[in-house]
């Protein structure tokens, strides 16, 4: 009788954690492009998501609170796939994860309406608004930074956090399924919040394409940190092939930005980032936060 009543007192029995290896796992994936998915598609598929895209696993207690964050502007037929693809590896991975697209805002521009008003388009700055804003929703402890095109092909590349900061798509098809180079840190990292509080977050004013990822490369390192990484064979990644997008260009300040990074990384990052939230749409299968991030 007793029993019975303390059974109704804590309805949610003490779960286990998960173990470190999920059971779930299935190995090498099928990805491919040519068959668009819709976002229907994509919800029918995944009924066990809460609103905003968020998960954790029903049986055990995640290893990490993970915050999947994406810096996004008019990729709606990416953003399909990768909805399509990760969530259920995700799953199979078993975190608790929220995914969070950042989106940046473009108003309309009564001058040049052509161009739909866009500033130039600023990956890192987008990086740190979602690091920020997730926080601010639950207690994430692991923070993993995704270009919307790139999917693993295989599971047992976990999208969590390590003991030193982990570069996840080291083994790109457009790269021949190598590393272009030795400090390419482009494409899917993790971190987690002590990692980078550590190097002050990543830079705001990278704008326009080409180096950011290479600036969060030397924060790192300048702080003694080394890059963990997937063996070649579990690391492997599609991107799904695209145009350079308008207001993206190559910035041409980028080199001469990486020189410096050791002496601007204190005044430039998560302690000096400045946004304003334009709308938080939580939606069934992510969460869109568009902003306004200004212009260079
Ligand atoms: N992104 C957007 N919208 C944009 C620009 C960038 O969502 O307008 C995001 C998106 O998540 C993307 C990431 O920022 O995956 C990185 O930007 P990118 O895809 O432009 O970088 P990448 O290095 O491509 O993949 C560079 C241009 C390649 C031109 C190839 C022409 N064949
Ligand atoms: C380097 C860029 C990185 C970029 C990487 C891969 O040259 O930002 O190429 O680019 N660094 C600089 O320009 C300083 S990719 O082939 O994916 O277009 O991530």
């Amino acid at each position: 009788k007793q029993q019975e009543e303390e059974k109704v007192e804590v309805p949610t029995k003490k779960l286990e954690k998960c173990p470190e290896t999920s059971p779930l796992l299935v190995g090498p994936l099928r990805v491919e492009f040519n068959t668009p998915v819709s976002l229907d598609k994509v919800q029918v598929e995944n009924p066990d998501l809460e609103p905003g895209g968020r998960f954790k696993p029903e049986d055990c207690v995640a290893l990490q609170k993970v915050a999947i964050i994406i810096p996004f502007r008019k990729r709606d037929e990416h953003l399909k796939f990768w909805l399509y693809y990760l969530h259920p590896i995700l799953k199979r991975q078993q975190l608790d994860y929220g995914v969070y697209v950042i989106n940046q805002d473009s108003v309309p521009d009564e001058v040049h309406p052509s161009q739909d008003g866009e500033e130039v388009f600023n990956r890192a700055k987008l990086l740190n608004i979602g690091y920020t804003e997730a926080l601010k929703e639950y207690d994430y402890e692991c923070f993993v930074f995704s270009d919307v095109d790139l999917i693993p092909m295989d599971d047992r590349n976990t999208y969590k956090c390590f003991s030193q900061p982990r570069h996840l798509s080291v083994s790109m098809d457009k790269f021949g399924f190598r590393l272009p180079y030795n400090q390419y840190f482009g494409g899917v990292s993790s971190m987690s919040k002590d990692q980078f509080l550590k190097i002050n977050g990543f830079p705001n004013n990278y704008w326009g394409w080409g180096g950011e990822d290479d600036d969060i490369y030397n924060r790192l390192s300048s702080k003694g940190m080394t890059i963990s990484r997937p063996s070649g064979e579990t690391g492997k990644c599609r991107m799904i092939r695209h145009e350079r997008d308008k207001k993206n260009e190559p910035n041409p300040q980028r080199f001469n930005r990486i020189k410096h990074t050791k002496e601007t990384m204190w005044k430039d990052g998560i302690n000096s980032l400045s946004y304003r939230v334009v709308k938080i749409e939580k939606l069934e299968l992510f969460t869109k936060i568009t902003v306004d991030v200004g212009k260079p």
